[in-house]
Protein backbone atom coordinates (compact mmCIF):
# COMPACT_ATOMS: atom_id res chain seq x y z
CA UNK A 1 0.00 0.00 0.00
CA UNK A 2 1.69 3.43 -1.14
CA UNK A 3 0.72 6.91 -1.63
CA UNK A 4 0.99 9.15 -5.06
CA UNK A 5 2.31 12.12 -4.77
CA UNK A 6 1.77 14.22 -7.77
CA UNK A 7 3.06 18.34 -8.73
CA UNK A 8 2.64 20.00 -11.42
CA UNK A 9 5.78 21.62 -11.67
CA UNK A 10 9.33 20.77 -10.59
CA UNK A 11 9.03 24.59 -8.68
CA UNK A 12 6.80 23.61 -6.65
CA UNK A 13 9.07 20.49 -4.92
CA UNK A 14 10.37 22.68 -2.18
CA UNK A 15 7.44 22.95 -0.68
CA UNK A 16 6.50 18.70 -1.01
CA UNK A 17 9.81 18.30 1.22
CA UNK A 18 7.47 18.02 4.44
CA UNK A 19 5.43 16.31 2.91
CA UNK A 20 7.60 13.59 2.15
CA UNK A 21 9.13 14.17 5.71
CA UNK A 22 6.06 12.91 7.24
CA UNK A 23 5.42 9.90 4.75
CA UNK A 24 8.94 8.83 5.93
CA UNK A 25 8.62 8.99 9.39
CA UNK A 26 5.47 7.07 9.40
CA UNK A 27 7.25 4.88 7.67
CA UNK A 28 4.97 4.81 4.55
CA UNK A 29 6.23 4.11 1.02
CA UNK A 30 5.41 7.02 -1.85
CA UNK A 31 6.09 7.47 -4.98
CA UNK A 32 6.45 11.31 -6.46
CA UNK A 33 6.00 12.70 -9.83
CA UNK A 34 6.18 15.84 -11.69
CA UNK A 35 3.10 15.76 -13.69
CA UNK A 36 1.16 18.59 -14.95
CA UNK A 37 -2.84 18.29 -15.83
CA UNK A 38 -1.93 21.35 -18.50
CA UNK A 39 1.99 20.32 -19.60
CA UNK A 40 1.17 16.93 -19.85
CA UNK A 41 -2.52 15.30 -19.51
CA UNK A 42 -2.18 12.11 -21.58
CA UNK A 43 0.75 11.26 -18.91
CA UNK A 44 -1.52 12.14 -16.26
CA UNK A 45 -4.10 10.21 -17.13
CA UNK A 46 -1.96 7.40 -18.07
CA UNK A 47 -0.36 7.75 -14.42
CA UNK A 48 -3.58 7.47 -12.18
CA UNK A 49 -5.03 4.35 -14.77
CA UNK A 50 -1.95 2.74 -13.71
CA UNK A 51 -1.23 3.16 -10.47
CA UNK A 52 -3.94 0.78 -8.77
CA UNK A 53 -1.62 -2.23 -10.21
CA UNK A 54 1.65 -0.74 -7.99
CA UNK A 55 -0.49 -0.46 -4.57
CA UNK A 56 -1.04 3.11 -4.72
CA UNK A 57 -4.34 3.53 -2.49
CA UNK A 58 -4.44 7.43 -2.17
CA UNK A 59 -3.16 10.30 -4.57
CA UNK A 60 -1.90 13.48 -3.23
CA UNK A 61 -1.28 16.34 -5.88
CA UNK A 62 0.10 19.69 -5.55
CA UNK A 63 -0.43 22.64 -7.75
CA UNK A 64 -0.43 26.30 -7.97
CA UNK A 65 -2.68 29.36 -9.44
CA UNK A 66 -4.98 27.60 -11.87
CA UNK A 67 -5.05 24.30 -10.00
CA UNK A 68 -6.68 21.58 -11.75
CA UNK A 69 -4.31 18.69 -10.91
CA UNK A 70 -6.23 17.15 -8.51
CA UNK A 71 -9.54 17.33 -9.81
CA UNK A 72 -8.23 15.74 -12.99
CA UNK A 73 -6.82 12.79 -10.95
CA UNK A 74 -9.95 12.60 -9.32
CA UNK A 75 -12.01 12.46 -12.79
CA UNK A 76 -10.12 9.19 -13.25
CA UNK A 77 -9.52 7.13 -10.71
CA UNK A 78 -12.48 6.14 -7.47
CA UNK A 79 -9.62 6.40 -5.18
CA UNK A 80 -9.53 9.31 -2.51
CA UNK A 81 -7.45 12.40 -3.61
CA UNK A 82 -5.97 15.07 -1.65
CA UNK A 83 -5.43 18.00 -3.18
CA UNK A 84 -2.66 21.15 -1.67
CA UNK A 85 -3.15 24.42 -2.98
CA UNK A 86 0.03 26.31 -2.92
CA UNK A 87 0.73 29.66 -2.38
CA UNK A 88 1.95 31.08 -5.31
CA UNK A 89 2.53 34.78 -6.75
CA UNK A 90 0.12 36.87 -7.44
CA UNK A 91 -3.00 35.66 -5.82
CA UNK A 92 -0.87 33.66 -3.26
CA UNK A 93 -3.34 31.02 -3.03
CA UNK A 94 -6.13 31.82 -3.07
CA UNK A 95 -6.27 31.00 -6.56
CA UNK A 96 -5.33 27.44 -6.16
CA UNK A 97 -7.72 27.17 -3.07
CA UNK A 98 -10.91 27.97 -5.05
CA UNK A 99 -9.58 25.83 -8.03
CA UNK A 100 -9.07 23.28 -5.57
CA UNK A 101 -11.94 23.25 -3.61
CA UNK A 102 -14.64 24.48 -5.63
CA UNK A 103 -14.99 20.60 -7.29
CA UNK A 104 -18.49 19.93 -9.28
CA UNK A 105 -20.75 17.14 -7.33
CA UNK A 106 -19.94 14.02 -8.42
CA UNK A 107 -16.32 14.52 -8.23
CA UNK A 108 -14.52 14.90 -4.92
CA UNK A 109 -10.99 16.57 -3.89
CA UNK A 110 -10.50 16.96 -0.27
CA UNK A 111 -8.83 20.51 0.01
CA UNK A 112 -6.24 20.90 2.38
CA UNK A 113 -5.12 24.26 3.06
CA UNK A 114 -2.92 26.71 1.78
CA UNK A 115 0.22 27.11 3.25
CA UNK A 116 2.71 25.39 5.44
CA UNK A 117 0.04 23.02 7.17
CA UNK A 118 -1.01 22.22 3.60
CA UNK A 119 1.66 19.45 2.72
CA UNK A 120 2.10 17.87 5.91
CA UNK A 121 -1.50 17.03 6.95
CA UNK A 122 -1.96 15.63 3.33
CA UNK A 123 0.36 13.12 4.58
CA UNK A 124 -1.18 13.11 7.33
CA UNK A 125 -4.13 12.34 6.17
CA UNK A 126 -2.86 9.87 3.48
CA UNK A 127 -1.40 8.13 6.74
CA UNK A 128 -4.94 8.08 8.15
CA UNK A 129 -6.56 6.36 5.01
CA UNK A 130 -4.10 3.99 5.11
CA UNK A 131 -4.42 2.94 8.67
CA UNK A 132 -8.16 1.92 8.49
CA UNK A 133 -6.32 -1.28 7.07
CA UNK A 134 -3.17 -1.59 8.67
CA UNK A 135 -2.82 -1.84 12.25
CA UNK A 136 0.98 -0.93 12.85
CA UNK A 137 0.64 2.51 11.07
CA UNK A 138 -2.27 2.80 13.56
CA UNK A 139 -0.20 2.64 15.98
CA UNK A 140 2.68 4.45 14.78
CA UNK A 141 0.15 7.60 14.42
CA UNK A 142 -1.22 7.08 17.63
CA UNK A 143 2.47 7.71 18.93
CA UNK A 144 3.21 10.66 16.33
CA UNK A 145 -0.12 12.15 17.84
CA UNK A 146 1.26 11.57 21.41
CA UNK A 147 4.81 12.68 21.02
CA UNK A 148 3.07 16.37 19.32
CA UNK A 149 1.31 16.63 22.65
CA UNK A 150 4.43 15.71 24.74
CA UNK A 151 6.50 18.19 23.14
CA UNK A 152 3.78 20.78 22.93
CA UNK A 153 3.03 20.39 27.04
CA UNK A 154 6.93 20.60 27.30
CA UNK A 155 6.85 23.67 25.93
CA UNK A 156 4.00 25.19 27.67
CA UNK A 157 5.85 23.92 31.02
CA UNK A 158 9.13 26.22 29.70
CA UNK A 159 6.71 29.26 29.15
CA UNK A 160 5.36 28.83 32.54
CA UNK A 161 9.15 28.17 34.28
CA UNK A 162 10.13 31.58 32.37
CA UNK A 163 6.86 33.19 33.70
CA UNK A 164 7.37 32.30 37.41
CA UNK A 165 10.93 34.01 37.26
CA UNK A 166 14.01 32.70 39.26
CA UNK A 167 13.09 31.13 42.24
CA UNK A 168 14.27 32.03 46.12
CA UNK A 169 16.55 29.39 47.55
C1 LIG B 1 1.13 24.88 -11.71
O1 LIG B 1 1.65 26.06 -12.21
C2 LIG B 1 2.25 24.25 -10.97
O2 LIG B 1 1.76 23.40 -9.97
C3 LIG B 1 3.00 25.42 -10.39
O3 LIG B 1 2.63 25.67 -9.04
C4 LIG B 1 2.57 26.57 -11.28
C5 LIG B 1 3.71 27.25 -11.99
O4 LIG B 1 4.51 26.30 -12.67
P1 LIG B 1 5.91 26.73 -13.30
O5 LIG B 1 5.62 27.81 -14.28
O6 LIG B 1 6.79 27.18 -12.15
O7 LIG B 1 6.46 25.47 -13.94
O8 LIG B 1 0.65 24.05 -12.70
Amino acid sequence: MSVAILMGSDSDLPRLEPCFAQLRDLKVPFEARVLSAHRTPAQVVDFVTKAPTRGIKVFICAAGGAAHLAGVVAAHTDLPVLGIPLDNPPLNGLDSLLSTVQMPGGVPVAALGAGAGGPVNAALFACRVLALSDKDLAIRMARFRESQMQKVLAKDAALQDKLAGPRAS
